[in-house]
């Protein structure tokens, strides 16, 4: 071990999205290591209760206060307040915030107000790129990573994005994102295969929670035009803003009947360990966690190539990239894979052992204690 035990509070979105699924698996992480973890969050962090959890790990519910005068929850406060007690209660030496807004700020008011632990600070990618630029929030995010003791991102991209877009004086250090590979693995039950498409058809994939930068309707947009040469079917997997959109336009291109809207699927693992092709054709990612999710079931992917993908998915190595909104470029690569069999299942080989070989919890959580270490004997 490099640290030995340390009492730790992680704050996290609980909805449904990448950083709150890289806090959870973290904390688990961590918790297999003896280390006391506290989550901190509005409800239950959605993958905590999906995992085989250990007895160290402690879930807060940050109460929401109603009062006539207040328009809208003071969730800033009251998770510094919930945080306040956890820190004093449990002698918290570690604060973790996922995603800036609003933890990183919650985080450092629990300081503030107990005199006692250290904040990390993890940035995920919208809490700098999209809500965090926005004049509504630009001062009080930049304050928060500039007095956090230790800012990490998960992608080189966010890091010098991040230090560029706000002029910061203070290191980011860059910590990837990991998988559990035996989790997340290829499935080879055929009866389950065949719940949703023939074995003579290929299946194509989307997982994400349907916000504008996944850019659903270009998945749609692809898929009409691949399934018009091979036989195939797409699986839309997630829920949120554009899921209407989407089925509208699958009703519009006439493919509906070989578009299945899932919903939210909580074993993610076994839905994408049988897919051909895993399609995330964002505007804005800076990582994509979930790309790195289907590498590791040895699914190749087909993605734009923003922000911090590049640095997970490799251009005809584990998947093709194409300019974002280039639904003809995506189309064609993902033909390219599913009529060329040997090139599918080399891409599908090398897909899995990047991720086996780079992005696994052991070569990513001794990162984080360094980070601790770091700030605990300073
Ligand atoms: O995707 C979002 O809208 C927010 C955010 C989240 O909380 O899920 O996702 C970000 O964090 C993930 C975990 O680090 C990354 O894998 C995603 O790429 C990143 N999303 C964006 O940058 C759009």
């Amino acid at each position: 071990p490099i640290i030995e035990r340390v009492n730790i509070a992680i704050l996290c979105h609980a909805t449904a999205g990448g950083s709150g699924v890289v806090a959870t698996e973290l904390g688990v992480e961590l918790a297999q290591h003896d280390h006391e973890v506290h989550f901190v969050s509005t409800a239950q962090p959605f993958r905590l209760s999906a995992l085989d959890c250990c007895t160290n790990v402690f879930f807060h519910q940050v109460g929401r206060y109603e009062y006539p005068l207040f328009e809208q929850a003071l969730t800033t406060i009251n998770t510094a307040n919930t945080l306040a007690e956890v820190i004093q209660e449990h002698d918290i030496q570690i604060t973790h915030a996922h995603y800036a807004i609003p933890y990183a700020t919650s985080a450092l008011m629990a300081q503030d107000i107990t005199g006692r632990t250290k904040v990390v600070t993890t940035l995920h990618g919208t809490d700098v790129t999209l809500v965090g630029l926005d004049p509504a929030f630009r001062h009080s995010t930049r304050h928060a990573i500039q007095k956090s003791g230790r800012v990490t991102a998960v992608s080189q991209f966010l890091a010098n994005h991040t230090s560029e877009l706000f002029k910061l004086d203070v290191p980011i250090e860059v910590i990837y994102n990991f998988v559990d590979i035996h989790r997340f693995q290829r499935n080879t039950d055929a009866r389950y295969r065949a719940r949703f498409a023939h074995p003579e058809e290929k299946i194509l994939l989307h997982l994400s929670n349907f916000r504008g930068v996944k850019r659903t309707l270009d998945v749609i947009e692809i898929f009409a035009r691949v399934q018009s040469e091979v036989p195939s079917r797409l699986l839309m997997v997630g829920d949120g803003p554009d899921r209407s959109r989407a089925f509208e336009l699958a009703q519009k291109l006439g493919v509906i009947g070989r578009v299945h809207f899932l919903g939210s699927y909580p074993s993610v693992e076994t839905i994408m360990g049988i897919a051909d092709v895993f399609l995330l054709p964002s505007s804005q990612e800076s990582f994509g966690l979930v790309a790195l999710e289907a590498m590791s079931c040895g699914v190749p992917v087909v993605s734009s190539n923003v922000g911090g993908i590049p640095e997970v998915n490799i251009q005809g190595e584990t998947g093709f990239m194409c300019p974002v909104g280039d639904v003809d470029g995506m189309a064609h690569a993902t033909l390219q894979l599913l009529q060329n069999e040997t090139l599918h299942r080399e891409m599908g080989g090398r897909a899995r052992s990047r991720a086996v070989d780079h992005f696994q919890p052991h070569h990513i959580v001794p990162q984080y204690l360094r980070v601790y270490e770091d700030l605990l004997t300073e």
